[in-house]
Order: structure tokens, then sequence, then C-alpha cells
């Protein structure tokens, strides 16, 4: 075996020594600890329950005709504090303490979902033609954002907009799966309407500074933001407000977002922090799902779904009859949660549980639900993590016991929330010498990020290159979501493992640790433990189990439920004009964007950077950083777009699923889990770790004019919503079926922001993630190198005036600047 090319995908381009003295140095001047007298709520985490614990829901109505602001169908939700202890005891078997205690945000719904478990609701949509809204209360402990004293944007010490992990406790909201107005009508962090700034009622007279930066300005402020509008943000709640104090109203800002909604399809999406900054901090203990029912069709599945031909009538017909018995919205929630606190051997914390321990980069600022900070200015851990493992939780419980009847269909609607890494799911049994086999079961695939596929069920299928045989499995990278239908043919106990299918991290191009298969076995040289879920019946498995799937007898009744074929039934997609791709507008607006390592200029002066001119790892696009590069999308357009690259980065365009044009080979000779013509709202192709030819160094190795190699090709083309324009036709017919007008809109066009990016979150926050303005007609921009955007052939010069320009963060924390 050829040895272990070294691990890249260094968070930031420091040492972990540099990365440990800033922590130590920086700390004092910004963060305070948590106020006196101030405890978190504390949650031990269920080790192996007996039962799935279910997911609460809260159903969101609003009455035909209702106003869309204030929306009557709103739910309060607060992010706030929690101690999350998990320990397995002797349930481990392997004689270590292998246990973890650490502070998060969770979300926490006074409509659903009790105080002691991390779980928060899932919100079901009834509200579709109409508005629903969410008032997101931030009771995190206050902490100035990492320009103070100066506010972002106030001077040249203080950018407008940074990257890498910061502002850790600063949150907000983001939708998935829905089709939904951007709102924003800045980059900047602006409250509707006539809210200049953040947070600050009409009329405050409170300045910049204090606002971001003093602790004592009061933080109970409301901020409204129109549809999903990622650029607003909210306030922490400032230090000594009791907030976890039993009868006092939590005082933290509140943003209260609308969301007006049109035709959507049925279907699971989700919801997770996206503040530029703290996303891949927050958003492992923050997340929980969206449904848009099936309910809200009048027909409800027979509307949704016909014959795919006249040979399948019957078929078909069994199918709706399987779904109508499972709607979506009240089928088995499976939520898969990862948290990476995996350590290398020698007791530091791996690459990628750097940025969930918001250490990294520079170490300008530490989180202080993580870190004590002394009056030194030294960051104390206050974190317990002997384990040194990664852990995934379902449903706030680690590895429960979902129960399922032979011969039964169950449908599964599984949302992947994980920052990083990706699932390859199957049902196994487990040997007693702790071997995996294959149980009979299958997973027949109905849709996948919350919009069914053209035709229905697909029964998954993989065949690596070099096997001999198919295995059901579900792949699913970060964001994804998957409604299934799951059957397993014999009684017994099994359990659902990731990394036991047919697909394994390829370890030799696969040298960034956010790449991996969660549960596979990292090489022996580079010891680094497998996940706590590998731990299970006393053994180290060579998977993680997520669950136990005990497989009960089913009695005489009811029936034995037979095998479907593929494609029984055709989705009816045309009846939500965002998805009837074959009237978008033409000609189609053709834009490219490569995900490629970030390029190393921003090092070349500085000698302990200089070794790492190649960033081996580091996520850009188009070799642009966060917010240096715009990609315009005129409203009213259809956009086809070229993605190179998505093997490693997952592709995520905020406010519309996206519909395949076409997939590599190296995907699709493999698996059918993707096929041409689907819809997805993220997209990673991880099996093309193996099927493609790919240098260590990614899509190039990031030197000033060195070659851009490619892995992979996705095309994929969307409809430009105009959002000024009455609902579509299609649109208005179904919303009156179900008793409501067409939705009111705005008489003119308006310029929009949303953005899309990389969803491995640190990569995100690292700035792997290009702002996208949705202009008017007739206002395009009159410099042509910024319509349509083209992936680069090559890495600019450095000398030229196009090379990438110095990351502001690296910059300032190589200077020693200290906020
Ligand atoms: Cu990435």
């Amino acid at each position: 075996m050829s040895p272990m090319p070294p691990r890249r995908q260094q968070p930031h381009p420091l040492s972990q020594q540099l990365l440990l003295a800033a922590v130590v140095v920086a700390a004092a001047a910004l963060l305070l600890a948590m106020p006196p007298g101030a405890h978190a709520i504390s949650i031990a985490v269920p080790i192996r329950p007996p039962q799935l614990p279910s997911v609460p829901t809260v159903r969101l109505q609003s009455a035909p005709g209702s106003p869309p602001s204030p929306s009557p169908a709103t739910v309060d939700i607060s992010v706030e504090p929690v101690e999350l202890t998990l320990s397995l005891g002797l349930a481990a078997g392997n004689g270590t303490n292998t246990s973890l205690s650490f502070t998060t945000p969770r979300y926490l719904s006074s409509r659903a979902g009790s105080t002691d478990k991390l779980q928060p609701p899932a919100l079901i949509l009834d509200a579709v033609c109409n508005s629903f809204g969410v008032r997101l209360s931030n009771n995190l402990p206050f902490q100035g954002v990492s320009t103070c004293p100066f506010y972002p944007g106030q001077n040249a010490e203080a950018p407008q907009f940074e990257n890498g992990p910061h502002d850790l406790e600063w949150t907000n909201l983001h939708t998935h799966g829905l089709k939904v107005d951007p709102g924003a009508v800045s980059l900047n962090n602006i409250c509707e309407p006539g809210q200049p700034t953040a947070g600050f009622p009409n009329g405050a007279n409170t300045s910049l500074n204090a606002y971001y930066c003093s602790p004592n300005v009061s933080s109970s402020q409301l901020c409204e933001v129109f549809g999903d509008n990622v650029l607003a943000n909210g306030r922490p709640l400032a230090p000594g407000t009791p907030y976890s104090t039993p009868g006092v109203a939590p005082g933290g800002a509140t943003l209260s977002y609308t969301y007006p909604l049109g035709a959507v399809v049925p279907g699971m999406g989700w919801y997770h922090p996206h503040t530029h900054g703290s996303v891949g901090i927050q958003t492992p203990t923050a997340g929980a799902p969206l449904i848009v029912p099936e309910s809200w069709l009048s027909g409800g599945v027979t509307s949704l779904y016909e014959p795919a031909d006249t040979t399948t009538v019957s078929e078909c017909a069994r199918l709706l009859g399987v779904l109508s018995a499972q709607p979506l919205e009240s089928s088995t929630i499976l939520q898969v949660n990862g948290l990476w606190f995996r350590k290398r051997a020698d007791g530091t914390p791996d690459d990628d549980s750097l940025p969930f321990l918001g250490a990294a980069p520079g170490g300008t600022q530490v989180s202080p639900l993580l870190y004590d900070v002394l009056p030194n200015g030294t960051a104390v851990p206050k974190f317990s993590n002997p384990a040194g493992r990664d852990w995934a939780l379902i449903n706030g419980a680690f590895q429960p016991t979902i129960s399922i009847a032979e011969r039964i269909y169950a449908r599964w609607e599984i949302l992947n929330t994980m920052t990083m890494k990706w699932l390859d799911l199957t049902i196994q049994q487990v040997l007693p010498d702790g071997s995996l086999r294959p149980a009979d079961c299958g997973f027949w695939l109905l849709g996948r990020d919350g919009v069914p596929l053209p035709k229905v069920p697909r029964r998954l299928a993989s065949q690596p290159a070099g096997t001999s045989a198919f295995t059901s499995d579900l792949i699913l990278g970060p964001a994804n979501r998957a409604d299934v239908l799951v059957k397993c043919n014999t009684p017994g106990t099994y359990v659902l493992a990731s990394g036991a299918g047919p697909f394994h991290t390829n370890y030799t191009s696969c040298t960034a640790v956010h790449c991996e298969l969660f549960g596979d076995v990292p090489p022996a040289t580079s010891g680094l433990p497998r996940s706590a879920n590998n731990l299970y019946g006393g053994l180290e498995l060579t998977a993680a189990v997520l669950a136990v799937v005990q497989v009960g007898r089913r009695g005489a009744n009811p029936l034995a439920q037979a095998d479907f074929d593929n494609e029984v039934c055709r989705s009816r997609l045309e009846l939500f004009p965002y998805l009837d791709y074959l009237s978008f507008p033409t000609p189609a607006v053709p834009q490219c964007f490569s995900f490629m390592n970030q390029q190393g200029v921003a090092c070349l002066a500085v000698p302990p950077c200089q070794s790492l001119r190649t960033h081996r790892g580091f996520c850009s696009i188009n070799s642009q950083l966060f917010p240096t590069a715009t990609a315009y999308v005129e409203q009213g357009t259809q956009q086809v777009w070229e993605l190179h690259d998505t093997t490693f980065h997952p592709f995520h365009l905020h406010e519309t699923p996206v519909r395949l044009v076409s997939l590599p080979p190296c995907a699709t000779s493999v698996t059918n889990n993707w096929a041409k013509e689907d819809w997805m709202d993220a997209i990673h192709l991880p099996v093309c770790q193996n099927g493609c030819i790919w240098a260590d160094q990614g899509s190039g190795g990031g030197q000033c004019g060195s070659s851009v190699e490619r892995c992979d090709t996705v095309e994929v083309q969307w409809l430009a919503t105009m959002f000024n324009m009455p609902a579509p036709r299609g649109s208005s017919d179904l919303c009156a079926a179900r008793g409501t007008a067409a939705a009111a809109t705005n008489a003119t066009c308006t310029t929009r922001y949303s953005v899309f990016h990389c969803h491995i979150l640190p990569h995100e926050d690292e700035g792997c993630i290009w702002p996208v303005k949705w202009y008017c007609p007739g206002d395009a921009p009159t410099d042509p190198a910024q319509l349509n955007a083209q992936c680069p052939a090559n890495y600019p010069d450095c000398g030229s005036p196009g090379a990438a320009r110095p990351d502001k963060t690296v910059r300032r924390s190589l200077l020693g600047r200290n906020v």
C-alpha cells in the first residue's frame, strides 16, 4: 500500500501553534463569559433508547386571504445554549471513557418539543398559497462582532464582510426546499422596512458601534425580515440577562420572518442558521425539518401522481395506496445530526473539529459557549471530550431503535443535517464477530431534496466497478433529504449503517477529512479513531450504526406487500411553474461555476504561510472568495449552470431546486441514486472520488497560473422567478383549488440578493460562497465581464490584476492585529 499523502484541509493556513497562541492572546477584549448565575439547560442525549424519539410537529395554517404580514401562521422559536452530554458508559464496551459534554446552540419552540430534548419541531406548512412566519429569538450570550470596536464596514480595519469562523453567537434563519423570495435588497444586514440597520426599532438613536460592540445596549429588538433573507442577522442576548431563569421572558433580539408561498410541491425541506461565519458551528445542533404537506393539494397524492403509462395503472394505484396510508407529513422522520469532535493521536483536534469548535481561523474569537475567558486573556476550553470521536445522532438520540414490520413498506423522510461528510446508508445484520452482512431489505426512492422524482418509485441499486452484486443503498450528502419506502423481508434485529455499503472513502484522493464517508475506517497510519457510532454490541465495527432496525413479525394482517417495479407512476411536476421546465423562457442563460482550491496568493509574502501557497482543499468558486465576485441573474430568465467538481464540494443554491440536465459517468455508471432529470437543492457526487482521475491537489494546486484540473461536470437548469409577477397560471389554478386567491405581489420589480455556496458549511464560512444578484429586466450590469460567469481554465497569474486578492481575515491575523 502506498503511504498516506499528507492530510489536507487545514481549515485555515495557521499552524496549530499559531492557532492556540491566537486563541489565548486575542480573546480578552471581545469575549465575555456566560452571565453570572445563568446556567444552560442540561440535556443528556438518550443512548440506545428502545424507541425512536419522534420529531414533534407544529402546523402553520393561514386562513385563505389572510394578510402576508403579520402572518397569522407564525411560530416562535428561540436559539438558546444547552449543555449536551453524551456518555456511552458500559455500553461502549471497550473500557474507555466514551463521552462528550459541550454547550451548544439549539432551537426551542413553545408550541412543540420539550426543554430536555435536542430535537426541535418539524414545521408543517399548511400555509401554501399564503404565507407563514417564524419569530426567531437569539438567546445566545452576547459576543461583539469580530471588527469591534468598529462596526463592519466602518473603516479599512473593519471590513464589511469577513471570511472564516467569526461572530459565533450571531444567528438567523435559512430555509431549504421552498421556492421563495430571497427578500434581501442589499448584501448588508438590513431589516424590513424603514429600519436602516439590523435590530434597530424605528427611530432608535443607538450608534452602530454600540449596537455591534456594546453588551449594554438593549437586545430586545425586533427586526422584520421578508422571505429567505440570510443577509440580515440578529444581535445576541446581552450578558446578565437571565435567559435561563424560569419565569423570566428572554430578551434576545428577534428576527421576525415572513415567507410568502406560491404553489410549492409537497416535500421535506429544513431550516438552519445561516449567518456567515457561524453557520458551521451552529448548524450541527440547530436544524429541523420544514414540510410542505401532501394534504394541501386537493386530492393529495392522487393529484400529484398518475400512471406512468397504460401498463402501470394498477401498480401505480397500489403505490398511491401505500403513500396515502403514510402521507409525507405523518411518515417517520429520521433527522441525522453530526458532531465533529474527532481528535488526532496526539490529542489535538482533527482538522474538521477546529471550525466546529470555533477556534479557527486566526483565533480572533472563541465561542463563549465552549471557552472560559480568564482575566489574563487566556481562553480555556470548558468542553469535555475524552472520547475524541465524531458522533451522529438520530432525532437527538444515539442509536435509537426503529421498529418496522416484515414485508410492509415504511415511509421514511430522512434529513442529513451533517455539515461535513456523506452517508451511504444500508440495513445490515451484525454478526457475533462484528462483521456486517446485508439484510434482506431495500430502499425505494420517491423524492430528493423535497421534490418527487419525475417517475416513482426507484429501487435504489448500486454496483461499483469490481463488485458482483447490486446493493440497495441510499447516498446522502450534507443537506440532502430523501423520501423513501423501506421494506425488510425477514424478522430480526438489524442496523441502519453508514460505511457498510458498496462505497467507501478513497483515502488516496480524499485527503481532506470533510470528504470522508461517515463511519468509514481511517487508515491506521492516520491515527484517527472511528466514530462513536462504530461502537456497537461491545465491538468496534467497520461502519457507523446510526440506528437499530427491529423488524417484527406482521402476524396474519396486513398482507405482505410485494416489491414495486421502478417508475410505475409519473409525477405531475408541471403543475408547479418553477418545475415546469418545458415552459421555461428561452433562450436559457448559460453560466459556469467551478469549485476550486483557493489560490495561495495571500500567503506569498508572509513567511509562516509561504509553505501553504497550495491550499490543498480550500474551497473557492471560480477562484474567488465571498464577496469578491457576484453571480448575476435576470429575474424571469431560465438559467443553465455548468458546475465543476461537486465530488468534494456540494453545490447549494438558495431559494430554488435545480433540475439535473447532465451528470458525469463517474456517478451514473455505479449507482442510480441520481439520474438526469431529478431535482435537487444540494448536489454532491462523492462516489466520483473513485471514478475520477483526481490529482492530490483537487482542482489544481492553486499555484499562480496553474491549470484547473476537472474531475466532474454537472449541468443544471432552473427558473429565476420574477418576484413581482402575479402567480403564474398553474400556480393560481392550484391555489384556487385550495380556495386561495393568487398571492399578492409588488407592482414593480425590485433587485434581490441571495447566495449559492458549498454545503460543507465550514467551507461556506471560509468564503466558498457567492452572492447572487437577481436584477430586474433592463437593469443588466454594464460590465460584460460581470455577466454570465465562466469557469477559468487556469489560476490567475500572481502578478496580474486578476489574481486572487488576499483574504482579509488571513491578512489581519497574520499581522497580529488584536481586536
Ligand atoms: Cu466545499
